[in-house]
């Protein structure tokens, strides 16, 4: 069965100001959707037909014959979480089980988000931020372009932000790190993050 575009989880200017209904309309409705219909044409009639989504991102990562089924899965993926790592009136609180685990393994959630902060910008080009339990340790990391840890086998993802240009350039233009401060402190859906994190 083909993959389908996941509809957001709310209304398309559900995140002004720090996400605006332009960015998700060509975010979401262009370049995921882009994404999703290319993948579905790659895969019609491959061996990949009819797998999941993360069944074909591990099995076809790292092979230059699949680079593009790959590039597009891992997009798709990515996205399918992107959107439901966020929520209007986002940020603020972290579910308490998951702030102790934050203390306990960065020193502190201000840390965390700093070390998240950095990955995101030390990023050269596209890519993505990520927060993963690895071996029952909270870990940041970055990958370039469709790339993820799912891909990379290094654990559960719990949060990731996605630092293409498409996803910040019309609100925060040049503006990378104002645009992950602003996804930590009033985007993120911690209490769906935390819900990850129970299920690691
Ligand atoms: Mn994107």
């Amino acid at each position: 069965m083909a993959f389908e575009l996941p509809a957001l989880p709310y209304a398309q200017d559900a995140l002004q100001p720090y996400m605006s209904a332009e960015t998700l309309e060509y975010h979401h409705g262009k370049h995921h959707n882009t994404y999703v219909v290319t993948l579905n044409k790659l895969v019609e009639g491959t061996a990949h037909a009819g797998k999941t989504l993360e069944e074909i991102v591990t099995a076809s990562f790292g092979d230059p014959a699949q680079q593009g089924i790959f590039n597009n899965a891992g997009q798709a993926w990515n996205h399918n979480h992107f959107w439901r790592w966020m929520k209007p009136n986002g940020g603020g609180a972290i579910p308490g089980e998951l702030e102790a685990k934050i203390v306990a393994d960065f020193g502190s959630v201000d840390k965390m988000k700093e070390d998240f902060v950095q990955a995101g910008v030390t990023q050269f080009g596209s890519g993505w931020a990520w927060l993963v339990v690895d071996q029952g340790k909270l870990k940041v990391m970055k990958t370039p372009n469709g790339e993820n840890p799912l891909a990379h086998g290094a654990g559960t993802t719990i949060l990731g932000c996605d630092v293409w240009e498409h996803s910040y350039y019309i609100d925060y233009r040049n503006r990378r790190p104002d645009y992950l401060k602003a996804f930590l402190d009033s985007l993120v859906n911690w209490e769906y993050v935390a819900e990850l994190y129970a299920a690691a």
